[in-house]
């Protein structure tokens, strides 16, 4: 008798866009086969847990009859492509879209062994599988993440990505994307060789060039990435290896010309902006805050049914965003009353509400699917912010925006090392504390306490907290004003991370 074994699968979904009928599908799979749930990702896709082996083709056909898939969602290979959703700018999110599902499509493995195992189509070839285009008999050292982030929002967090498309954008039209390389989080406790870095921005390239870059940056990972130690397989490394010099001139050697000088841009926030949002073209988004990504029907809060309701009922799309939260996207104006009575009658409408904390706050899943967990994080993030709510109230700072990400482990699937405030989890009950990062996700964080309790974690956000309601300057970010007032040091470079 073979034991019960259970699955994760996670769909690949380029920039978090969906249907209607998707969406409708995926519901269906998840309350059929995956614990009846949803689970929403940092990089706005879809995961199911729980699947047992038996279901796992069943899960897949479900998919695909809805065109959709789960190739190149893990594995070392180009994952899922983020896209900035920007509802504001309804056609330059639709271009800089295109060009993110284009990239994923391009990235994407073309092996036949997918449909075989998973559709029980005839193996194409005899003998030998043809080798793949892009990732021939090696596939990468580990995997590659792409993301197009256009600003001032950096909700993709374009500095984690090991490849990330910065929009330039002149008079409301697209020229093209600064290039930034080399971004990424995971890092293993003690072991000071591995740390978080953030991208690096080496020039700029026409839009029309955007395969071509991805072709040239996978390409000197694949052939010069660390392929004998893998905790150090990631592009980060090999950037830090070669130095920034030697990769750029790899990569323009490959694409054949010069980069462009990068162009100026700047960023505000890494967060959505909740609720209602009027596009250019007049549609309306709405913007539902979901804890965490989980989508389930709670004791007190049908969210499950609602979203389903909502998707029955909506003409327009979904957008996942890279903050786990959904948008009900492409809303004809005729049609908002409709979706705000669902909203409100599945008590959807009360999600958006909570402390400037809690808004911009997000865990990974950990416990306790997570195999790699040592740590609460989903299911205890939210407890944490009661606590930590009740000082920011006393202090008169519960509408100020700060970011709060909380991990299981170290390798960082919150995108931690960016936050203003980051936990990430040692044992049960025990977190390591950092302090310090950028608002808009710029600037790395550092270390304040390692392996420490709740109690301890509360006391030194206290004292924190309190000093910066006293101190601040006009608009001064929470974790610009922890640097300032000396509780970390700020780190300008991965490797430094560990000092
Ligand atoms: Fe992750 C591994 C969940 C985004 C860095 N991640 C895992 C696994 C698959 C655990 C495993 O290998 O056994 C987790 C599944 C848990 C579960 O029970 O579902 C897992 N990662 C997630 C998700 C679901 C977190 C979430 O709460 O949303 C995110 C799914 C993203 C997606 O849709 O593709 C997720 N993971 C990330 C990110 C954030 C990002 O990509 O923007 C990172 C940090 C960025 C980076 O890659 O540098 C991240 N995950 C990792 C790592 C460390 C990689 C490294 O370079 O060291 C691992 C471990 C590994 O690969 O060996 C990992
Ligand atoms: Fe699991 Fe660690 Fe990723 Fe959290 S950060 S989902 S605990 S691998």
């Amino acid at each position: 008798l073979e034991p019960a074994y259970r699955f994760m699968a996670r769909v690949r979904l380029p920039g978090g866009v969906l249907t209607p009928a998707q969406w409708l599908k995926l519901d269906a799979l998840g309350r059929a086969y995956a614990g009846d749930m949803l689970r929403l990702t940092t990089r706005q896709t879809f995961q199911f847990h729980y699947i047992h082996k038996k279901n796992l083709r069943a899960v897949m056909q479900g998919l695909n009859d809805v065109a959709l898939d789960t190739k190149a969602a893990c594995g070392d290979d180009a994952r899922g492509v983020m896209a900035s959703i920007n509802p504001e700018l309804s056609a330059l999110h639709a271009e800089v879209y295109a060009l993110a599902k284009g990239a994923s499509d391009h990235a994407t493995p073309k092996t036949g062994a997918y449909p075989e195992i998973w559709y029980g189509e005839e193996r194409q070839t005899k003998g030998e599988a043809p080798e793949e285009p892009m990732y021939g008999r090696t596939y990468m050292p580990r995997k590659f993440k792409i993301g197009f982030v256009i600003p001032p929002v950096n909700d993709i967090d374009v500095y984690a990505q090991d490849l990330g498309f910065i929009a330039i954008v002149e008079k409301g039209r697209l020229l093209g994307f600064n290039v930034a390389v080399g971004g990424g989080m995971g890092r293993t406790d003690q072991a000071p060789k591995t740390y978080p870095r953030l991208a690096s921005v080496i020039g700029f390239v026409a839009k029309d060039k955007v395969i071509e870059t991805c072709d040239a940056v996978m390409g000197v990972q694949r052939d010069y990435g660390d392929r004998a130690d893998r905790s150090r397989a990631r592009f980060k490394y090999t950037v830090d290896d070669k130095g920034l010099d030697w990769i750029k001139a790899a990569i323009e050697d490959r694409l054949g010309f010069a980069l462009g000088e990068a162009r100026a841009y700047a960023f505000t926030t890494n967060g959505d902006t909740l609720g209602w949002q009027r596009g250019e073209d007049g549609r309306e988004h709405y913007t539902l805050r979901i804890e965490n990504g989980r989508v389930k029907n709670f004791e007190n809060l049908a969210l499950f049914d609602g979203i389903r309701a909502i998707a029955e009922a909506h003409r327009g799309t979904f957008r996942v965003t890279p903050n786990q939260n959904l948008i009900i996207a492409e809303v004809d104006p005729a049609d908002r009353p409709k979706i705000d009575a669902l909203l409100k009658a599945h008590g959807l409408d009360r999600l958006n509400g909570g402390s400037g904390l809690r808004r911009n706050s997000m865990a990974c899943v950990a416990l306790p699917t997570c195999g790699l967990a040592m740590a609460e994080s989903e299911r205890y993030l939210p407890t944490l912010i009661t606590k930590i709510d009740a000082i920011l109230a006393e202090h008169g700072l519960s509408d100020e925006p700060i970011t709060i990400r909380m991990t299981g482990c170290p390798n960082g699937c919150a995108r931690p090392y960016i936050a203003e405030i980051a936990l990430t989890g040692r044992a049960p009950g025990k977190y390591n504390l950092y302090l310090g990062g950028g608002f808009a996700g710029q600037r790395l964080n550092k270390m304040v306490l390692e392996n420490v309790a709740e109690p301890a974690i509360l006391e030194l956000l206290g004292t924190v907290i309190g000093h910066f309601a006293r101190e601040r300057q006009p608009g001064e970010h929470f974790g610009d004003f922890a640097i300032r007032a000396g509780y970390v040091a700020e780190v300008t470079e991965g490797r430094h991370f560990n000092d």
